[in-house]
C-alpha cells in the first residue's frame, strides 16, 4: 500500500525529513527510488501527483495510445529476474501493458511502500545555509532532504492552445494527454481531432473506427511509417530472454539507444534501384528503425531527400484521392528532423467516408462556437474536441514545479532564454538538485529507459562518492555548463534536427517558447561516455563541498 498523502492537517506541519525526494513515479522515479533505498540504503520518497504509478504512462490512454519503441526493449535492463519473468503481449505494448509492467516491478522490488500519491508538488526551494530541499505539496504537506531528483518526465505538461470561444463549447473536449480514465464513448459522435504528430497518427484511425464522424484538423502534414505491429510469439519471448546480454550491449553502444545499429552506406553510395529496394524492406519491416536505413538520413540533405521522396510516394500509393494525399504529404521539412511517428493505420483511415481532412494553414482556425469549429471558411459541427496538440516538452514540467534555488534564484527566471544545463543533470544555482533526462541530454532522441537508467546510475554514484567524501553539496560551474549548451547547439547543428521550424524539439509549438534545440543530438553512447568521464574525473565541471 502507497504512502497516502494527509490533506487538511498537515497544512503548516514540520517538514518531513528524508534523504532524498524524488518527483514522478513513472519509469525514471521508480528505479531512481529503488537505487537510492536498497543498494544506498537512503530514506527515499516519491512525491507522486496521480493516484497512481505509471507517469507518462498513467495519464496518456487515449485511444490507440501505445509505445513506438518495441516491448522488448521500451523496459528496465537493470534485474535480470524481471527480464525473466516479465513477457509483453504485442511488439508494440498499449498503455495499460505498460503501467502493468511498471505495478509489476513496483511490487517485486516492493517500491509502493516509498511512494506518496495524490502528492502534487507545488514548490522547491534550497536552503543554503543547511544545503537542504525544501517541497510543498498542493496539501500544504511539506517535505525536506538534502538531494531533490526530478522524474517528470520530458512530455508530461499539456500544451493545449488558447482558442478563442472553447469555454463556449457545448460538447466535450479532451487533451490526449490527461484523457479520461473511464474512457471517451465515440460511438454516434462527430468528433474533431485537431494535431497529427505522433499521438494523433495513432488516435485518428481508432477514433475513426468508433465514431460516426471525425474531421482531422492538420497544421503541419507529416510523414509516418508502419508499425506493423502484432502478436508477440512465444519463440519471440525465448529468443528475447536468451539474448538480453546482446540487446542491451547494442542499445546502449548506439545513438538511439535502440538495439539495431544505423547501416554504415550512405543512401548517396548505392544505385537507385538499390536504395529503393533498402526502403522498401524497412517500409515493410516497419516502426522507428526505418530511419537507420542509411548512414546519413539525418546528416545530409539529399541523403534525406531520398528518404523523404521514398516516404510521399508511399502516401500517394496508400490515399486514394490525389488531393486528400497531396494535403497529407509533407514539404516543409525532411524525414525524421521531427520526431517521426509510425502508426497503424494512419493514412488508410482517410479513405473511409466517415473521415474529413482539413488544412488549417490554409482556411486557419477562427473560433471555437458553441456547436464545433469555425475555420475561415465555414463552421464544423462537432459532439467532440480531441486536442491532439502535444506537451510543453522537456522543459515545461520542471519549471512548474517553481524551484527557488541559491539565494532565491528561480529555475523559470533562469531558463527564460531557453534551458541551461551541464550534462542535462544540473543546472547552476540548483545545488543537490538532479534531473533525469532533462534538456541537454539525449532524453526524447533516446529509447527513454536506456537513457533514464544511465541517469538514475550517474546520479546514484554521485550521491554515492558525495557521501563517501563527506561532500554535502553539489552545483554545476557556470563555464562548464556555457560549454554545455554549446555543444549541444553544435551537436545539433551536426545534424537536420534543427531545420524542422515546427518541431517541439525547438519548442516551437508553445507561443512564445525560446528557440532552442534542446536536447542532446550527439548520440546515447557518446553521451555517456562523457558523463563517465567527468564522473572518473572526480565530478569535473562541478563543485563540490
Ligand atoms: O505532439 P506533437 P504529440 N493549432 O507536438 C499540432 C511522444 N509520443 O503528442 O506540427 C493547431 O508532436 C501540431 O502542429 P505543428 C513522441 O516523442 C510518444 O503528437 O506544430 N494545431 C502537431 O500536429 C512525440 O513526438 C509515443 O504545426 C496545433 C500536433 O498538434 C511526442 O510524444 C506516442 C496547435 C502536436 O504534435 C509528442 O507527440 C505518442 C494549434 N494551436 C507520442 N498546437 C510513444 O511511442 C499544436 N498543434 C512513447
Amino acid at each position: 500500500m502507497a504512502i497516502k498523502e494527509s490533506t487538511a492537517s498537515a497544512v503548516n506541519a514540520a517538514p518531513r525529513q528524508f534523504d532524498a525526494i524524488i518527483i514522478g513515479a513513472g519509469f525514471s522515479g521508480l528505479y531512481q527510488l529503488h537505487k537510492l533505498r536498497d543498494d544506498l540504503g537512503l530514506n527515499a520518497v516519491v512525491l507522486e501527483k496521480a493516484d497512481g504509478i505509471g507517469g507518462t504512462w498513467y495519464w496518456n490512454r487515449y485511444p490507440g495510445a501505445r509505445c513506438d519503441s518495441e516491448s522488448y526493449y521500451y523496459c528496465y535492463s537493470f534485474n535480470k529476474e524481471i527480464e525473466q519473468e516479465w513477457s509483453w503481449s504485442e511488439r508494440y505494448p498499449e498503455h495499460p501493458e505498460i503501467r502493468k509492467y511498471l505495478n509489476f516491478v513496483a511490487d517485486k522490488l516492493d517500491l509502493k511502500r516509498n511512494v506518496s500519491l495524490n502528492t502534487e508538488v507545488t514548490s522547491a526551494t534550497f536552503d543554503d545555509a543547511e544545503n537542504i530541499w525544501t517541497v510543498q505539496t498542493r496539501s500544504g504537506e511539506i517535505f525536506s532532504a538534502p538531494f531533490l531528483i526530478t522524474a517528470v518526465g520530458c512530455l508530461s505538461t499539456a500544451n493545449i492552445p488558447k482558442m478563442k470561444g472553447l469555454e463556449t463549447f457545448e460538447g466535450q473536449w479532451y487533451h490526449t494527454g490527461l484523457w479520461p480514465h473511464e474512457g471517451v464513448n465515440f460511438a454516434g459522435k462527430r468528433v474533431g481531432q485537431i494535431g497529427t504528430g505522433s499521438t494523433g497518427i495513432q488516435a485518428a484511425p481508432v477514433i475513426a473506427e468508433e465514431a460516426k464522424h471525425l474531421t482531422v484538423f492538420q497544421r503541419t502534414a507529416n510523414y509516418s511509417i508502419p508499425a506493423r505491429n502484432g502478436p508477440v510469439t512465444t519463440e519471440d519471448v525465448r529468443h528475447t530472454r536468451e539474448n538480453y546480454d546482446e540487446i542491451w550491449r547494442l542499445a546502449r553502444a548506439g545513438t538511439n539507444g535502440h538495439p539495431f545499429t544505423i547501416s554504415a552506406q550512405s543512401a548517396l553510395s548505392v544505385s537507385d534501384a538499390e536504395r529503393q529496394d533498402i526502403y522498401e524492406k524497412a517500409w515493410e519491416r516497419g516502426g522507428l528503425r526505418f530511419r537507420a536505413s542509411f548512414s546519413d538520413v539525418l546528416q545530409n540533405a539529399d541523403a534525406n531527400l531520398t528518404a523523404s521522396n521514398f516516404l510521399r510516394s508511399k502516401i500517394k500509393e496508400v490515399v486514394k484521392d490525389p488531393a486528400i494525399a497531396e494535403m497529407l504529404t509533407p514539404y516543409d521539412h525532411g524525414f525524421a528532423t521531427k520526431r517521426p511517428p509510425i502508426d497503424s493505420g494512419y493514412f488508410e483511415a482517410f479513405n473511409r467516408d466517415n473521415v474529413l481532412l482539413v488544412d488549417i494553414k490554409a482556411e486557419p482556425i477562427v473560433e471555437i462556437t458553441p456547436r464545433g469549429i469555425r475555420t475561415a471558411k465555414r463552421e464544423y459541427e462537432l459532439d467532440i474536441i480531441v486536442f491532439a496538440t502535444g506537451f510543453d516538452a522537456l522543459t515545461g514540467p520542471l519549471v512548474n514545479l517553481n524551484i527557488c534555488g541559491s539565494n532565491g534564484a528561480k529555475l523559470k527566471d533562469e531558463w527564460s532564454a531557453g534551458p541551461r544545463t551541464y550534462l542535462g543533470l544540473q543546472s547552476p544555482k540548483f545545488p543537490n538538485l538532479f534531473t533525469i533526462t532533462g534538456p541537454g541530454s539525449p532524453s526524447v532522441l533516446c529509447n527513454m529507459p536506456i537513457a533514464i537508467e544511465q541517469h538514475v546510475n550517474w546520479i546514484t554514484d554521485c550521491i554515492r562518492a558525495m557521501r563517501a567524501n563527506g561532500q554535502k553539496r553539489i552545483e554545476a560551474d557556470v563555464d562548464s555548463t556555457e560549454k554545455w549548451v554549446a555543444h549541444v547547439n553544435e551537436a545539433a547543428d551536426a545534424t537536420l534536427l534543427p531545420m524542422a521550424s515546427s518541431s517541439w524539439y525547438l519548442g516551437a509549438n508553445v507561443p512564445g517558447k525560446p528557440r532552442v534545440f534542446m536536447p542532446y543530438a550527439g548520440g546515447f553512447a557518446r553521451y555517456a561516455a562523457i558523463c563517465d568521464d567527468v564522473a572518473q574525473s572526480g565530478y569535473r565541471g562541478f563543485s563540490l563541498s
